[in-house]
């Protein structure tokens, strides 16, 4: 099973990222560390020197399995689901160019974080719930025309009020129907809001297109009180063989929680497929 880690080559606002600031110390410890691949998050694609990127990542011999995208929201109040149009568009235009990126690096994007929240009034809801989705449909169509798949992250309710579980994400991915639309499970939402984390994932089954690893505090998987070995388990039942993310907080230090993550995964998938 490929593993990648979750990088950013600026510092963020958005916390469970490793070697955030350094994208090349991240790059080449996740090398070093048995990762074999990256996942990048990005405020905005355009700033990132592609050609560089590209070398180093074939230099370190690394993949790219997504972009996220959740800094739009975070950095720049940008929604797919804000009141205000003109955020919604350049939420939209933020997402394309990801995808931009993502057809040059072979990657997928997600669609987790850049949701935002829905802030109307209860009786303006149902409106900016279409509003929303015409947004996320306009990425889709591009998603469609570059041949990317676009992964639709469940995030738990402190967070978000859009799309909060796994059965969530089903309905909305059956309602829009596009094969380039798959889903995101992060095991740390999944804790918060599943009744079964085993359970929803086999119910998930073939719309699964990646996976986030994170335990239940959000620290690296072993060091909280998720049964990771049961994940695999179910991950294994539904013959998942996309690649797994972990997306952890930088504790006690980034390069401890990367070690053990990667340590602590490898030892799980190998005891699971025994
Ligand atoms: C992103 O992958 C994530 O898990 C969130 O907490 C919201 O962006
Ligand atoms: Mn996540």
């Amino acid at each position: 099973m490929d593993i990648g880690v979750s990088l950013s080559p600026k510092k963020t606002e958005f916390a469970p990222l490793l070697f955030s600031g350094n994208l090349i110390k991240g790059m080449e410890n996740a090398r070093h560390l048995g990762y074999t691949g990256v996942e990048l998050s990005l405020l905005d694609s355009s700033e990132i020197k592609k050609e560089w990127l590209m070398d180093k990542l074939e230099e370190l011999n690394l993949k790219v399995y997504a972009i996220a995208t959740g800094q739009t929201y975070y950095t720049d109040g940008y929604s797919l689901y804000s009141e205000e149009e003109n955020k919604r568009w350049h939420a939209v235009n933020r997402v394309k160019g990801h995808i931009d990126l993502a057809v040059k690096l072979g990657s997928m994007v997600i669609i987790g974080g850049i949701r935002g929240k829905i802030t109307a009034k209860v009786e303006a809801i149902k409106e900016l719930e279409e509003k929303g989705k015409l947004a996320l449909k306009a990425c889709i169509e591009y998603a469609e025309s570059k041949e990317v798949t676009l992964l639709l992250e469940p995030v738990n309710r402190y967070e978000t009020n859009i799309i909060n579980t796994l059965d969530e994400s089903l309905e909305l991915i059956e309602e829009i129907g596009s094969d380039h639309l798959k889903l995101l499970p992060d095991t740390f939402h999944m804790n918060i809001e599943e009744q079964s984390i085993e359970k929803s994932i086999v119910r998930a089954g073939s719309s699964i297109g990646y996976m986030h690893f994170a335990d239940s505090n959000r620290l690296a998987p072993g060091w909280g009180h998720i049964d990771f070995p049961k994940v695999l388990s179910a991950l294994k039942k539904i013959k998942y063989n996309g690649p797994i993310g972990i997306e952890v907080l930088p504790e006690p230090d980034d390069y401890r929680a990367a070690e053990q993550a990667v340590r602590y995964m490898s030892s799980i998938i190998k005891e699971v497929n025994k």
